[in-house]
């Protein structure tokens, strides 16, 4: 059916299985299973299904993930005494805690927190494994690795809170507890801890990226639907092509505010907006109780933030002060 295409439309494709390029790795395993398509699928994205390249990392990044995160369960469930019931009754309550001060950076017995190193170290290597997956299959399909480095940011935030910090403070208690309620308490306490974590310039920061991604991404998004009846999805055409949709995208920016992106440089935007976000989020972790102890008293002395008026004079600080 010759009918246009665009991301209104109802219809989708249906031709044979769409094997893509051949890629350029050598070493490189085959992708496994004919792949398929899928209707709901197709309503979201492309309605093809696979084939997947699994590849040796990829295949030790699931094994790995798959035991740490196993070790995480079979844990909670040991804590409702292997009740399935109270397992899902009180999963958000649940947790695998790290081990407690005293053991420093020595492995605890498996009770006291070895269970929680042993899975922080399986997800650790899964983590690692699927970055280098996603770094080789850009290589072999001789792409530039954009994808990688801006999963590396993100993978920056995750060392620094479970690997770097702990290790620079001596201690593997300041890693972060494995579950939903006891990560949202422990993010709270750290704040607390030291003195606030709004007054950290880091953290505002990566919050100013995150919160720009959103807005950035809507104003992408929804440039690119307006201009759709246009044919303004259809980026390659875009860009190449004069009097096109992008145009009148571009258009419709400089009207409203005197400057708009191009169809390249919007993903840059994109690109460094989220890649700041853990960047800087991850120099703000690592700032905390290594080189900063109280951020609101740090703010003070920087004249970042007011100071309180001496209300109670002559009270010492609990935490010392030392900024
Ligand atoms: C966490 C890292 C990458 C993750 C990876 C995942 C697996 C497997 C499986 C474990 C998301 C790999 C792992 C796939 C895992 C298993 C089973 C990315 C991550 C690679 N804050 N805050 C941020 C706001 C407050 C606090 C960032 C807003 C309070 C702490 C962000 C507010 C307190 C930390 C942000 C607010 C507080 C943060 C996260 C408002 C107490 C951090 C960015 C409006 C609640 C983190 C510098 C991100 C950080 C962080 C936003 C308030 C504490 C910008 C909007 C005052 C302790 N906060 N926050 O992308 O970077 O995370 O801080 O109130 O550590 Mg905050």
């Amino acid at each position: 059916m010759a009918q246009y295409q665009n991301i209104f439309t109802q219809i989708q494709v249906r031709g044979h299985i769409e094997e893509g390029v051949a890629h350029d790795d050598s070493q490189a395993w085959d992708r496994t299973g004919p792949g398929f398509f899928s209707y709901i699928v197709g309503i979201f994205g492309n309605a093809q299904i696979g084939p997947i390249y699994l590849g040796a990392y990829g295949v030790v990044s699931l094994i790995f993930g798959t035991l740490g995160i196993n070790i995480i369960g079979f844990n909670f469930l040991a804590q409702v005494d292997w009740n399935i019931f109270e397992f899902i009754r009180q999963l958000f309550w649940l947790s695998l805690e790290p081990p407690a001060p005293e053991y420093g950076l020595s492995f605890p017995p498996m009770n006291q927190g070895g269970w929680y190193m042993l899975s922080s170290l399986f997800i650790l290597i899964s983590v690692i494994t699927w970055w280098i997956r996603t770094y080789r299959r850009a290589i072999a399909l001789n792409m530039g690795t954009h994808v990688a480095w801006a999963f590396a940011s993100a993978i920056w935030l995750f060392l620094v809170l479970g690997l770097f910090r702990p290790l620079l403070l001596g201690s593997w208690s300041e890693m972060v507890p494995y579950g939903i309620f006891s990560h949202l308490d422990w993010t709270a306490a750290f704040s607390i801890r030291y003195g606030n974590l709004f007054y950290n310039p880091f953290h505002a920061l990566s919050i100013v990226f995150l919160y720009g991604s959103a807005v950035l991404f809507a104003m992408h998004g929804a440039t690119i639907l307006a201009v759709s009846r246009f044919g303004g999805d259809r980026e390659i055409d875009q860009i190449v092509n004069r009097g096109t949709a992008s145009e009148r995208a571009a258009l419709f920016w400089r009207w409203c505010m005197g400057f708009n992106a191009s169809m390249e440089s919007i993903h840059r935007w994109a690109w460094w907006f989220a890649v700041l976000t853990t960047l800087t989020g991850g120099i703000g972790i690592l700032l905390t109780g290594t080189v900063v102890d109280n951020w609101y008293l740090w703010a003070v002395k920087h004249d970042f933030a007011p100071s309180y008026p001496d209300l109670y004079p002559n009270v010492v600080d609990p935490l010392g002060g030392s900024q």
